[in-house]
């Protein structure tokens, strides 16, 4: 069946601000108590949204997630009206306000794993919410996720919306972002490729100076919910000192599409046999497989890091050319954009590269990869998708001008102390439920 992959953005919220919570994410740290510019941030990522959908990409939008998080402030004990929640947390907690006021749900792939109807036992589209369970402010993403998601893929014939893993560092999921698919056509049956930072369990290398997020017990057992075939799923670690170089997910050394994946020559354990499984897995569905690996000598990890070269979206137009889509910072590290010049005259899968400025989202380490959740959908399920959330120019228009009526151009981290920033929040997200059509997913409408 003809099958399309759809990429959902996540609409920046109105908090962004740069609190440094991601040890492990070099631009999370470095950036961290610089001013944001929310109303920047939010328009970069909708002119990535309509600039693809213009391309004739399938382009949707999630919504953020209520900040600050009221609900996690009353459960570390903060108590009184809102207001009042929120300056005792600035008084005696400000890193328990800024976790709670955290815009991370705009990366959306960690919102999810998603596996194609295609691949599942039971023919439907599988989502499993990412616990997020190595951070805080991340941690409390999942079920305010699963609602959003399931206003969204609302038709149960059709969408399975899993509960997340228990949230304990046995079962730490990032979704998406450590999880890629491979396939001749979208609507073709494909392997599954699974990447974890660790294993709790068996032997293995660890990473020694930043955390490794995912386990690989945690991947097979989205593996197991989604009902994937063995014979159609790989699961590879990342190299530890990647991680220890500041590769916090797959997707920031490594992206797939289709047939091809690129990467970095340094992203796998055992890369080759890691190449080797996925090609034998492939072949056995009649599906080629290539790797376009970039060697360490013309990009360093140092130099993917900081450029965020592989946090790119390949995406394949309708007339089957290959594009890559990477952030401004791409061009302005000179062996990378050299690496990306050098691509027309290689023999490579890669037809066109599209620049995009991400600068907001960059400074805490989400590139354009980050920023969406992929979902392959047949024509059937993309019909059951609620239609609202699909960028076109009218919702372009329309969330263009609710940013500039709601959001500030400057949020520093003494502004999270300020009450009126939840009532700003609040009247924004208010007013997204009918731009969007999802009816009252957030805690303050129910
Ligand atoms: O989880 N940054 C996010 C970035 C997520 C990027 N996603 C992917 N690679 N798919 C993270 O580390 C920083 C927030 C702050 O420091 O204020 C943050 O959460």
């Amino acid at each position: 069946m003809q099958a399309y992959e759809a990429n959902f953005d996540g609409l920046v919220g109105p908090t962004h601000n740069y609190a440094g919570l991601s040890f492990g994410n070099v631009a999370s740290r470095s950036n961290e108590k610089s001013v944001a510019n929310p109303k920047a941030a939010a328009k970069q990522g909708l002119r990535k949204m309509k600039r693809l959908a213009d391309l004739g990409f399938q382009q949707g939008v999630l919504p953020p997630l209520e900040r600050p998080s009221i609900r996690l402030l009353r459960a570390v004990g903060f108590s009184g009206d809102d207001a009042t929640v929120i300056a005792r947390a600035a008084r005696e907690a400000p890193e328990l306000l800024a976790a709670a006021s955290s815009a991370s749900a705009m990366w959306t792939a960690n919102a999810a794993t998603v596996s194609p109807s295609v691949d599942t036992e039971d023919g439907r589209v599988h989502f499993t919410p990412a616990n997020l369970a190595a951070k805080l402010h991340r941690a409390i993403e999942h079920g305010e996720t699963r609602r959003s998601l399931g206003a969204i893929f609302a038709d149960e014939a059709r969408f399975r919306i899993h509960h997340a893993l228990p949230g304990t560092p046995a079962l730490g999921d990032e979704g998406a972002a450590n999880h890629t698919r491979f396939a001749r056509e979208y609507g073709e049956k494909g392997v599954e490729f699974f990447v974890y930072g660790k294993s709790e369990y068996g032997q293995g290398p660890q990473p020694q100076r930043y955390p490794a997020r995912q386990t690989l017990e945690a991947s097979r057992a989205v593996a197991r919910l989604h009902g994937l075939d063995g014979e159609a799923t790989v699961f590879a670690q990342q190299s530890p000192d990647v991680i220890d170089a500041g590769v916090f997910h797959n997707d920031v050394i490594a992206v797939g599409n289709r047939t091809t994946l690129f990467c970095h020559e340094r992203a796998f354990v055992d890369q080759h046999r890691v190449y080797d499984e996925l090609r034998a897995k492939l072949d056995a569905q009649g599906t080629p497989f290539s790797a376009l690996e970039v060697p360490a000598n013309e990009v360093s990890v140092e130099d993917a890091v900081s450029s965020y070269l592989f946090n790119s979206q390949l995406l394949s137009s309708a007339d089957g050319r290959q594009l890559l889509v990477v952030p401004q910072e791409c061009r302005e590290n000179a062996r990378v954009a050299a690496y990306l010049d050098s691509l027309g005259g290689r023999d490579t899968p890669i037809d066109e590269v599209l620049v995009f400025d991400l600068r907001e989202s960059m400074k805490n380490g989400g590139g354009p990869a980050c920023l969406r959740l992929r979902v392959v959908l047949n024509d059937a399920e993309r019909a059951a998708v609620n239609a609202r959330v699909w960028m076109n120019d009218a919702l372009f228009t329309q969330l263009d001008a609710w940013i500039d009526t709601h959001y500030r151009d400057r949020l520093a981290p003494a502004d999270l102390a300020d009450p009126k920033l939840l009532a700003e929040s609040r009247a924004a997200l208010d007013e997204l439920t009918t731009i969007l059509g999802l009816g009252a997913v957030y805690d303050f409408q129910r």
